[in-house]
């Protein structure tokens, strides 16, 4: 550098040159005084030349540096020269042409005159600057220092189209430091808990639960060191954790190593423990932050647990939740809900029980299940149902006349309800998906019981909320609580007809999430006289309905080896049934390890997924705005075509693999 600034300024410093001619001249003038005098008349030239250049160039400057509002003359060490700050001016191709002391000690040179800043500011991007604006400012790392630049772009007087930046260096190092500490350091709250901490020690012997126990608590601690937090446990199975932000930053990092190292325990127990993980952050103070990681918490617990949320004043993120769900319900929850639910029946005067939009088997067998309860508790109930499948319309049609004045549509639905009705909302959690949103907005009685794996669109106004992402089916929950509602329910043979036909849907035939518990309920139904062989026959499809499913099916192709992908478009009323079934068909294909239906239904675009569980569908779909469970997922897109979302579930499912 400073050879090179060396030699420029004797290159530039013409009058050197001019110098050596005047020599020339005056040695000439010895011989002959003719080209002498041609010599001196030259040189003179030459000077007069020279010093209007640099008289002018020097007056451009002074006057710039007035026109920044100070009344300084350059050279005469005054007010420019004396700015608190390190000043720069430089022409707009980045070469400066004059700087302060306070500039040259910041930059560590002494003869910065001509030379582009790039050399010395590397980082420095003149092309941020334009002639069209006035003032600029932009912050700059340099040397391991922060700095706040400021100035203003003028033209130049005298010499037309040419523009000098004046750029003010103020160094915010300090500022900056503490700033990036305090969002460095900021802390967290975690709420941690082993999801399956009853079962894994009740499947482990005597001798070996100390072991299992105390290797749990040991990773936890040693999670605690490795980030510098403090973990304490409070209960057998619960733990609190205060960590700063960077090491949730490296947590994330990580991919949430914590959950594999626990999930890998296996001192002689036969179910392997898993962690969720639910962590608070960015509240204002720490309660907040609790509060944070509580619902964060919930979340993780309502998504089949083993995994960590994070969530802040916004929004939830996801980390981990990869495998398969396990079984983890106590029929505590069942009873206690049971005993709420009928106090809440017996307090209410006008009860509605609705479920989703397009409802399946599964909200109707639910819905008839809550009625058949409701009646006993000496109550009438209404069943709000307008949109759904051909399966759901042909159990309808069986029920008979008590049945009769049961259902009803939107309509008088609205007209009964009030802040007192109670209204039950079955088989989905999320607003946006329920028969009529305005149930739930004007209802203060609302009781959800669902199965879904959580998603972020929750009812939170709920004031019972039975959410067991692990049963099989809204049926399943709905025949145990009915009955600890009432220890002989009565159910007709029809009634348990529909609710064990909403197992077998869920299930798919007893193939999927198919629990302990899911055989104990089906048991009570069969005692209470489901005719399987009437199931089998709800459930069939007819010639034509077969025939477009086998038209799906044989228009599919396999993706990445094992996903297989087919794309069709509406061409039946129940569409959306043909869908799911060649969907669950198309698992049957040897090594296909998960399945997809994209069908063009006209006004959206729908996407049925299917897998055993080793492909985690959900997460997938989700990534397209859809949700559902690990095994079974759905979507429906607007706005987009069924090529666009066909490339966008290709898209997710290579993301999906990139993260395996
Ligand atoms: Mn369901």
């Amino acid at each position: 550098m400073k050879k090179r600034s060396t030699f420029k300024s004797i290159i530039l410093n013409v009058s050197y040159y001019i110098w050596v001619i005047y020599t020339f001249a005056a040695v000439t003038l010895l011989y002959d005084y003719r080209i002498a005098l041609a010599e001196f008349a030259i040189a003179i030239a030459l000077t007069v030349a020279y010093l209007k250049v640099h008289i002018t160039r020097r007056s451009a400057i002074a006057d710039y540096v007035k026109s920044l509002g100070h009344s300084a003359v350059l050279g005469k060490s005054d007010t420019m020269e004396n700015f608190p700050l390190p000043v720069v001016v430089m022409q707009t191709d980045g070469t400066i042409v004059w700087c302060n002391s306070l500039f040259n000690n910041m930059i560590g040179e002494k003869h910065l005159s001509e030379v582009p800043i790039s050399d010395f500011v590397p980082d420095f991007d003149i092309d941020l600057f334009s002639k069209d604006d006035t003032k600029v400012s932009y912050d700059l790392e340099h040397n391991g220092r922060y700095y706040h630049i400021f100035g203003n772009i003028a033209k130049v007087r005298h010499v037309p189209g040419e523009h000098l930046i004046a750029l003010y260096w103020d160094d915010r190092t300090s500022y900056e430091q503490i700033k990036r500490r305090y969002f460095r350091e900021k802390p967290a709250c975690a709420a941690i808990i082993i999801d399956n901490y009853e079962d894994v020690m009740q499947d482990t012997s005597n001798a070996d639960k100390p072991k299992v126990a105390a290797a749990i608590e040991e990773k936890l601690e040693a999670f605690g060191r490795e980030n510098n937090a403090i973990v304490r446990k409070y209960e057998k199975d619960r733990y609190i954790m205060f960590v700063q932000k960077q090491y949730i930053d490296k947590m994330i990092d990580k991919n949430f190593d914590i959950l594999n190292s626990v999930r890998e325990i296996s001192l002689g127990n036969k179910m392997a423990p898993t962690l969720s993980i639910g962590i608070g952050i960015g509240g204002e103070t720490l309660d907040k932050n609790e509060a944070l990681s509580l619902s964060a918490l919930d979340m993780a617990l309502g998504r089949g647990g083993d995994q960590a949320i994070i969530k802040d004043e916004e929004q939830y993120y996801f980390y981990g939740g990869k495998s398969v769900e396990v079984e983890k319900r106590t029929k505590v929850k069942s009873r206690v809900v049971a005993f709420a639910i009928r106090e809440l029946i017996a307090n209410s005067d006008d009860i509605i029980i609705m479920g989703h939009r397009n409802a399946d088997i599964d909200v109707l067998g639910a819905a008839i299940g809550l009625h058949r309860a409701i009646t006993n508790c000496g109550k009438q109930s209404k069943i709000l149902m307008e949109t759904y499948n051909e399966t759901v319309a042909r159990m309808i049609s069986k029920l008979g006349p008590d049945y009769s004045d049961v259902f009803i549509k939107r309509g008088a639905a609205n007209e009964i309800v009030d802040k007192n009705t109670l209204v039950f909302v079955v088989d989905t959690h999320k607003f946006s998906l329920v028969e009529e949103e305005n149930l739930v907005r004007v209802s203060e009685k609302i009781v959800l019981i669902d199965h879904h794996r959580r998603s972020a669109d929750f009812i939170d106004n709920a004031v019972i909320v039975y959410h067991e992402p692990y049963a099989s089916s809204t049926c399943e929950l709905i025949t145990e609580v009915i009955q600890y509602m009432d220890a002989d329910p009565k159910l007709s043979k029809l009634e348990a007809q529909a609710l064990y036909a909403g197992i077998y849907l869920d299930t798919k035939n007893f193939t999927f999430k198919t629990g302990v518990r899911t055989f104990e309920a089906v048991s009570y139904l069969r005692r209470a006289g489901v005719n399987t062989a009437d199931i089998k026959k709800l459930f069939s499809m007819n010639y034509d309905g077969v025939m477009k499913k086998m038209a799906i099916m044989g228009n599919a192709h396999i993706v990445e080896g094992s996903y297989i992908i087919s794309v069709c478009d509406k061409s039946d009323d129940d569409m959306q049934t043909i869908v799911a079934q060649a969907a669950d068909d198309m698992l049957n294909i040897t090594s296909v390890t998960a399945s997809f239906v994209v069908c063009d239904m006209g006004d959206h675009v729908a996407i049925s997924a299917r897998s055993f569980g080793d492909v985690n569908v959900q997460f997938i779909l989700e990534k397209l705005g859809g949700g559902g469970h690990m095994n079974i997922a759905g979507a429906q897109i607007r706005g987009k075509s069924k090529a666009d979302v066909y490339n966008d579930l290709l898209t997710a499912i290579n993301e999906y693999k990139a993260n395996l």
